[in-house]
């Protein structure tokens, strides 16, 4: 079933555990991440980038939007799992008005580079008419560092727990991003990874809505390997390591947003696919062992996040 993000995440914040949101930009994630999902019997959380709904709509963002709502519904309706489609880093009122049109589930206003007064104001705003469509909202406070699609910060500014409580309370947002460290993309740390727990703790203790982390993605090693076997270069690649996530998700975390991942699981089986089976013309066999490595990437972290089991 297509269902409404805040059914998922406040169900997940009573019960202490955490969904995925993973990033798509085409048919072959969708499908492999929604079967990884029916084989765990969990709930799941699709989410675009403003550039995913630019590409997928050739420019146009209604285009865009509406073509997303329209492969994710129409899978979903034929499931037995709650599935929801979020506009991930809102940042142009134009995208976040055509996915709120279009049927997105929630939406994220990102307005964390503006001053504290000011995010406050854009997301009370977007707040009240995606509340008005029955959308429901993501904000962020304090910044993550790291360059990617339209996401960037030039360094890590973390959340305030005492304004979190303020801004909860006058935004009337339904889910909180509180930046504690983690950043966007596959070289997040250049030692070990340093997440601010305590902070995480008293966010959470403060607002008590459900939270969600940014810049989740753990780089697996096997993937990151085997994709520079078959000749990618992605040489100090580091991600957040899964105990790491699970100590957040015990501390309230509720959405884990995870991209990286994905795109260099799914980069390892092509490139080995490719070079192992040079004859081949048919995107549907040569995207498969990618599609296959997306899947279980997908169905370890609903094994590890404490959603597999969850959807009813
Ligand atoms: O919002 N996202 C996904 C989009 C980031 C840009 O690719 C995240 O927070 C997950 O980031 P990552 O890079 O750790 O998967
Ligand atoms: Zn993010």
């Amino acid at each position: 079933m297509y269902v409404n993000t805040k059914d998922i995440l406040e169900k997940a914040s009573k019960e202490f555990y955490a969904v995925p949101a993973f990033n798509i930009n085409n048919l072959e994630f969708l499908i492999a991440i929604l079967e990884g999902a029916v084989e765990k019997n969990a709930p799941v959380i699709i989410e675009t980038s403003e550039g995913a709904i630019k590409y997928a709509g050739n420019g146009n963002p209604i285009r865009g939007a509406k073509f997303f709502v329209n492969l994710v519904k129409g899978y979903a309706d034929t499931l037995n799992i709650p599935v929801a489609l979020h506009l991930d880093h809102g940042k142009n009122l134009e995208y976040i008005a055509a996915a709120i049109k279009a049927g997105y589930s929630s939406v994220m206003i990102d307005a964390s580079h503006e001053p504290f007064e000011e995010n406050l104001k854009i997301t009370k705003e977007v707040v009240k008419w995606a509340h008005a469509a029955g959308v429901s909202v993501e904000a962020e406070l304090g910044q993550l560092a790291g360059i990617e699609d339209n996401v960037s910060a030039e360094e890590n500014v973390l959340v305030d727990p005492q304004q979190a409580k303020i801004f909860v309370e006058e935004t009337g947002v339904d889910f909180l991003a509180p930046a504690i460290g983690t950043s966007h993309g596959a070289f997040k740390f250049k030692g070990e990874a340093k997440l601010d727990f305590e902070r995480l703790e008293k966010v959470k203790k403060l607002t008590n809505i459900p939270l969600v982390l940014h810049g989740a993605s753990s780089v697996p090693v096997k993937y990151v390997e085997l994709a520079e076997k078959y000749g990618a270069d992605l040489g100090g690649a580091k991600g957040v390591p899964a105990e790491e996530i699970k100590k957040c998700v015990k501390l309230g975390i509720n959405k884990v947003n995870t991209d990286t991942d994905l795109r260099i699981a799914f980069l390892a089986g092509l490139r080995k696919n490719l070079t192992e089976n040079v004859k081949e013309f048919d995107p549907r066999k040569y995207f498969k062992e990618g599609m296959q490595f997306v899947k279980d990437v997908v169905m370890d972290r609903l094994e590890f996040l404490g959603a597999a089991g969850k959807a009813i």
